[in-house]
């Protein structure tokens, strides 16, 4: 089954997956979104650290019964040699029951592929075969549950499909791979063309929506409202610390991207305050998979205040590799080059810099030691002082909170508003303090027994300006 989707994808053209049969195990336009109970055999090269890559595969209950090494040069067309792959493929045919590898079909492959390797790999252990890259496309559409989502990962899918369509086109017309021949040639750009329109038809719904985004932003912009971004690494705690500013429920697991799209709430109800929780960031995704993304993470990036987070718990070299990868991304987005990394900084990067705040998470899971080291790391990365939270335990919070608001509106103003001195002809008390929780972030108020209202608030120099004109002198500045 191709589209799991459902109809409400609307894609105008179904490609027929039997005429791929002479694909090897690359299994394409897969939209399959539940791998719950697959068995895998896991093949990296030279002793690599794989750990990453196998959070990610039991993230989406797949489980790996043997991960195989092979050290040694590499064979540029299969990655690895022919002879090893041969044996994958003997031992996957033979197995017999209480064997290991017995319904295993799966292979994973610890690199990102080129479309000639994977398609050589799938070739020779005639199993599905899924590099890095495959992996988290089918990782993302598991995951994806909003149409939104659903639009931008199946987009991503179909052009990392194309790269190997081509791949097949090209090796059966040079007669390279046995498949139909020429007829199974002209079969393969059929399938082409309808992938082509799918996804054009997939990135004008995307551009629809990207639209209708960037209005509701600048609708947001004119309003008065300033946007807090919260980005980093995936499983850094972006949505708990969401949730724990705003209120606002979102799916919160311990899961590589759980988040795929970009939610906007309130901080603690303020319509000035705005918060964006989006997908996370991950190591080596290739830039057209990561172009999918860029709408959403543009609603979170642009903002007033972009908040990067890094997990304290993880180890120094962990939470450096995805400080680093962090830094990069925010960078490249912002300013579509690469991140110089000489420092000190460049001119237009400090200021980007004084947009960052640096969040360290989950320090209630961190010891003292472990919380030194990272702040060293951030400091070696050349990025701010970090800010150290628990959204669980809600240590730091309120430090947060304050330095978000500092931010955004300088220091606190006391007020107090005056009662009228005409009942009958001037405005209650009540109008204005509703002025005033429209117009920023009250954070103490106190009614007083003569009728009158101290409060204090977070309120741009602009908003004030304005209410204290309007207001005669019933608001008074302490
Ligand atoms: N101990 C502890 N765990 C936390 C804290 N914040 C988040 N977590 C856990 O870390 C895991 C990931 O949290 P999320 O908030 O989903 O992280 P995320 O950055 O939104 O992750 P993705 O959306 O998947 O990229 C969950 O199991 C959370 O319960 C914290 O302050 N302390
Ligand atoms: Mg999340």
């Amino acid at each position: 089954m191709r589209m799991a989707q459902g109809p409400a994808m609307g894609e105008p053209t179904k490609i027929d997956n039997s005429l791929l049969a002479g694909a090897g195990g690359v299994i394409l336009g897969e939209a399959r979104t539940n791998h719950q109970g697959r068995k895998a055999i896991l093949m990296v090269r030279d002793g690599e650290n794989s750990d990453e890559f196998e959070a990610l595969v039991v993230t989406m209950g797949i489980e790996i019964v043997e991960r195989l090494n092979q050290t040694g040069k590499e064979d540029p067309r299969s990655y690895f040699g022919k002879g090893r792959l041969q044996d994958v493929a003997d031992e996957l045919a033979a197995t017999v029951d209480g064997h290991p590898w017995q319904s295993v079909d799966l292979v994973l492959i610890h690199n990102n592929a080129s479309a000639r390797q994977l398609v050589a790999i799938s070739d020779a252990v005639k199993v599905e075969v899924w590099d890095r890259v495959r992996l988290l496309l089918s990782l993302f559409t598991s995951h994806a549950s909003s149409l939104e989502a659903r639009t931008q990962v199946r987009i991503a899918q179909l052009q990392s499909d194309r790269t190997i369509l081509r791949e097949l086109v090209n090796l059966q017309t040079t007669g390279e791979r046995a498949g139909y021949g020429a007829s199974g040639a002209t079969a393969l750009q059929a399938v082409m063309e309808n992938l082509n329109r799918e996804i054009a038809s997939l990135a004008k719904r995307q551009r629809r929506h990207a639209n209708a985004q960037s209005e509701r932003r600048r609708q947001r912009t004119r309003s008065g409202a300033q946007t807090v971004g919260i980005a980093g690494y995936t499983n850094a705690g972006k949505s708990s610390l969401f949730l724990a500013l705003s209120g606002k429920e979102v799916l919160i697991e311990d899961k590589l991207f759980s988040t795929l799209e970009t939610t906007v709430g309130r901080l603690e109800a303020s319509p000035r305050v705005l918060l964006a929780d989006t997908i996370g960031f991950i190591d080596e995704l290739p830039n057209a998979t990561l172009e999918a993304f860029r709408a959403t993470l543009s609603e979170a990036l642009e903002c007033e205040l972009l908040l990067i987070l890094a997990d304290a718990s993880d180890t120094p070299l962990e939470l450096e590799r995805k400080l680093f990868t962090s830094r990069r991304e925010v960078f490249e987005r912002l300013f579509g080059e690469e991140l110089d990394d000489d420092f000190p900084w460049r001119n237009d990067e400090m200021s980007v810099k004084q947009q960052i705040m640096v969040v360290l998470t989950k320090i209630d899971k961190a010891t003292p030691q472990q919380l030194e080291e990272a702040k060293a790391t951030v400091a070696a990365l050349a990025l701010p002082e970090p800010i150290l939270i628990s959204s669980h335990s809600g240590k730091g919070m309120q430090n947060l909170k304050d330095r978000i608001l500092f931010y955004l509106f300088g220091p606190p103003l006391h007020l107090q508003i005056l009662p009228p001195e005409n009942y009958a002809t001037e405005r209650a008390v009540a109008g204005y303090v509703s002025d005033l929780h429209n117009a920023g972030l009250v954070t103490d108020y106190l009614l007083l027994e003569d009728g009158s209202v101290e409060m204090t608030i977070w309120v741009s120099e602009a908003e004030i300006a304005k209410l204290l004109a309007k207001s005669g002198s019933r608001i008074v500045i302490k």
